[in-house]
């Protein structure tokens, strides 16, 4: 395994050599690894293997990352005192000058510069990190905002519209092809319940009422780095940046930045959407994003983060009948617990979504009042 690793690695001009490799993340789809390299002076490197058969157009993604670090790094260079090679991620080219290199058996992979002395966090305990995690957020999008959503590929098509989801999901249900159907009944009324509320999103976005941008489409907590500091430092796993809408990344990051127990979380009881961390997420979101969202957007920020668990709940629960074929699990119940966990999250919004709008309302006259007219 590790001359196969230093085989790979040796196709990226990173000008040392592998000393050794570790596994790192938790994400459910690419597999990444860490290389330390030989030398106390040379940097180390991130290698990631993309998944190309969620991903079709691995090429095309790698295109849409280029365009979009490039894009962000000459903003950075511009911006007295910031560190791009910290700041944003650095995408080491092949020995060819590609940007991916594909290996014998048709493998998918790339290489970033490692950004030291960083932490990420599947899960928020502090008000102060949530603040920062929607500032950073909302920075991204509006460092992104100069640049032609038309320029990037959709990496994966259709991939937050709820139509489509809900297509496949009663597809899967009828065809109920591993006979898991019965054992999900309650979920999957559920989600039939709930579905024609938050397909207002979907549609919205379909006939052109909320408007593409270019967005993150994953915006996990986890995908940010903190500093030693606590402060948000760079946004990584850019494999679904394409056009999209900004409501999709805020509902998401307020999906997973919010919860008081683990995305897959056995114990329900744990559950719940903590109201202190969406007022924090959502006035470092708003102090950042208040500049360019549009109205019809900002009336749908609270809505967005019931659309968020809900779809994401929705795919955990379709792999699950489907018999687990696109996410990665640790056991064979593993996305029925996701999708539970995510369905009780929605439950918890549900109590208090009166809050929620609240304090979109609240913060948002906050920073129109600094605004100058
Ligand atoms: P996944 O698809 O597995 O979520 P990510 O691109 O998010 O892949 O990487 C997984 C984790 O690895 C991130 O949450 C982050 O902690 C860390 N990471 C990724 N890229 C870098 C990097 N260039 N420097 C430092 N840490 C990184
Ligand atoms: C996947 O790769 P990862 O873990 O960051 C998924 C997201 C889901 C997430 C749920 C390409 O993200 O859409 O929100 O799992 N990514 C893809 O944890 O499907
Ligand atoms: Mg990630």
């Amino acid at each position: 395994m590790q001359d196969q690793i230093a085989t790979i690695f040796a196709q990226f001009k990173t000008g040392t050599q592998l000393k050794s490799f570790k596994a790192f993340g938790s994400g459910h789809i690419n597999d990444t690894l860490l290389i330390e390299s030989v030398g106390d002076t040379n940097p180390d490197f991130v290698i990631q293997r993309v998944n190309h058969h969620i991903f079709k157009d691995v090429p095309g993604l790698m295109r849409n990352i280029e365009l979009v670090t490039n894009f962000i790094r000459s903003y950075l260079e511009t911006v007295p005192g910031s560190d791009p090679n910290k700041e944003v991620l650095t995408l080491i080219y092949t020995q060819s000058g590609k940007t991916y290199y594909q290996d014998v058996d048709g493998n998918y992979w790339r290489c970033y510069l490692f950004i030291p002395d960083t932490n990420s966090f599947d899960k928020v305990d502090s008000r102060e990190m949530a603040l920062e995690g929607g500032r950073s957020f909302g920075k991204f999008q509006s460092m992104l905002a100069g640049l032609d959503p038309k320029l990037l590929t959709e990496t994966i098509p259709f991939f937050h519209d709820l139509e489509k989801r809900m297509e496949t999901f009663r597809d899967t249900v009828k065809r109920d092809p591993v006979q898991r159907v019965a054992k999900a009944s309650n979920e999957i009324q559920f989600v039939e319940e709930r579905a024609e509320e938050l397909l207002q999103i979907t549609r919205k976005i379909n006939n052109g009422l909320i408007p593409l941008r270019i967005t993150h489409n994953d915006t996990k907590f986890n995908n940010i780095l903190f500093d030693a500091n606590n402060h948000a430092q760079c946004i990584v796993d850019l494999d679904t940046v394409m056009p999209g809408s900004v409501l999709h990344d805020f509902g998401d990051a307020i999906r997973t930045g919010t919860n008081t127990g683990a995305e897959d979380e056995a114990d329900l009881s744990k559950v719940a959407m903590d109201i202190d961390l969406f007022k924090a997420y959502a006035e470092g979101y708003l102090s950042e994003a208040h500049t360019f969202l549009s109205p019809i957007e900002i009336e749908n920020l609270a809505l967005s983060a019931k659309f968020m668990v809900f779809i994401i709940g929705l795919r955990f629960l379709t792999d699950y009948i489907d018999g687990d074929n696109y996410f990665k699990v640790h056991h064979p119940e593993h996305n029925l617990q996701r999708n539970r966990a995510q369905f009780q999250l929605l439950k918890s919004m549900e109590l208090q979504f009166d809050d929620m709008k609240l304090a979109i309302k609240e913060n948002l006259s906050r920073f129109a009042a600094k605004c100058p007219v």
